[in-house]
Parts: C-alpha cells; structure tokens; sequence
C-alpha cells in the first residue's frame, strides 16, 4: 500500500534565484501538507552522504560541490499517494523533458540545477525525511 508521505527539497538554484515561495505555495496548492520544512545547507560531506546510491555515477562529485553551494529547503510532505504524485507534480530530472506546468518545467535550469528533489520511493522517503528532520521536528 502506498505510504502518504514524501521528501523534498528545494534546491540551491531554486532558493537563490528566490523561488522557494513560489514552489512551495505549488506544492501546498496540489494537496500536500507540509508535515516539517526548514532552510540549511548541507556541507560537500552530508551532500555525499545524501547521494550515496549516486557514488559510481559520473556526476556525482559535481553533483555534491552544487548542493553544498548554497541553502536548500527540505520539507516533508503528506497526501495520500505521496510519492507517485509529487513525482509527478515536479516532472522529469531533465528540464527539457518535463512536463509542461511541472516544478521543473517551470523552474530548474539544468539537469544539475533542477531545482527540486522528490524521494523515488516509500522507503527512500523515509530515509531520506530523517535524515534531515528528528521526530520531534515533524508537525
Ligand atoms: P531525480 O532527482 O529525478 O530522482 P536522480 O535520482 O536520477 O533524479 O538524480 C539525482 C540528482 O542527480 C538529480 N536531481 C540531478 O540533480 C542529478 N543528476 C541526475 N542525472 C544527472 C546527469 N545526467 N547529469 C548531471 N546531474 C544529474
């Protein structure tokens, strides 16, 4: 069964580009409701361990140097079928290819700079929620 939560976060070119209020308003107006949210920003290490399942991809190193760059916004999130239905709300990793009207169609620059993340299953969503927020951080 479909679990009802998800993880995000804004991403660096999205946060200083000014977008994280427009994107969040998004988010809530499709249904979701923001169950934790905070503005960080992870260091080159924690950026690493975040992407761990990406360690033998090409663009990893990159990929850690540009989300350590500047301040993120995770958010937990709630609704039922969450994680296929914010997948579906921020588009395809490529920004071309997104969806017309998608979070990324909209607002990412690049397939690096894509301006958000979305959790690609139930038991990532969860890994991924506590490794930014305690239990006592979630409302
Ligand atoms: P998604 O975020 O759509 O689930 P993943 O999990 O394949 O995509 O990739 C994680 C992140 O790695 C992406 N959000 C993007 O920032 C970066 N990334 C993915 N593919 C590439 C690529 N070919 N070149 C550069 N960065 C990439």
């Amino acid at each position: 069964m479909a679990t009802n939560r998800t993880f995000t976060m804004i991403k660096p070119d999205a946060v200083n580009a000014g977008n994280s209020g427009a994107i969040t308003k998004m988010i809530e107006e499709a249904g979701f409701r923001i169950v934790a949210m905070k503005k960080t920003q992870l260091s080159p290490e924690r950026a690493g361990q975040f992407y761990a399942i990406h360690k033998e991809r090409p663009f990893y190193k990159d990929l850690c140097t540009y989300m350590s760059s500047g301040p993120i916004v995770p958010m937990i999130l709630e609704k039922e079928n969450a994680v296929e239905d914010f997948r579906k709300l921020i588009g395809a990793t490529d920004p071309q290819k997104a969806a017309p009207g998608t979070i990324r169609n909209l607002f990412a620059k690049s397939i690096e700079a894509n301006a958000i993340h979305g959790s690609d299953s139930d038991a990532n969503a969860e890994i991924e929620g506590n490794f930014f927020f305690s239990h006592m951080e979630q409302f």
